[in-house]
């Protein structure tokens, strides 16, 4: 199993969206382990995108980011990072296929709607950022046994 951390961003939340792009993780079949409304701060914007420091488009995004209030998820499932990352699509809204989220509800290559890790390294690092351990809570889906096959031990 795999938790990934998500972050539906100021326009999603603005636009009205949270509801139906978690509705999309939900039906996948993956379990929400965390989530909370918050306002990210201009620290941690700059630390979960210190990679992106210096670029041209850092200084915009960072203020997109703390602009206005944020979801943030915490997501499981056996794959869930890449997964996810998937059903997100391309950066850009522009050029995201249609039936991702990003294809499907925008259109702009800055306001995109969604942030997902893009690794098992980043997912931990970024669960780290934005929750504390008491916040992610380990609970038994009733339907776990019917998303996944779990006769052999291991979910398939
Ligand atoms: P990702 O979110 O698909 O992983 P990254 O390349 O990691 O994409 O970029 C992080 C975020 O920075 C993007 O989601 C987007 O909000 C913003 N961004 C990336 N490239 C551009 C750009 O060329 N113009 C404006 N914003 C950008
Ligand atoms: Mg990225």
């Amino acid at each position: 199993m795999e938790t990934t951390l998500i972050i539906l961003k100021p326009d999603a939340v603005q636009r009205g969206l949270c509801g139906r792009i978690i509705s999309r993780f939900e039906d996948k079949g993956f379990q929400v382990v965390g989530c909370k409304l918050m306002k990210i701060s201009l620290k941690l914007a700059a630390t979960h995108y210190e990679s992106h420091q210096g670029k041209p488009f850092y200084d915009g995004l960072v203020a997109f980011m703390t602009s206005s209030p944020v979801v943030v998820l915490a997501l499981r499932g056996v794959g869930a990072i890449e997964i996810s990352r998937k059903m997100m699509g391309a950066t850009f809204g522009s050029k995201a296929e249609p039936g991702t989220i990003r294809g499907d509800f925008g259109v702009s290559n800055s306001f995109n709607l969604i942030h997902g890790s893009d690794s098992p390294e980043a997912a931990i690092r970024e669960l780290g950022l934005f929750f504390s351990s008491g916040e992610l809570l380990d609970w038994d889906r009733a339907s776990q046994g019917w998303i996944y096959d779990l006769s052999s031990g291991t979910p398939e």
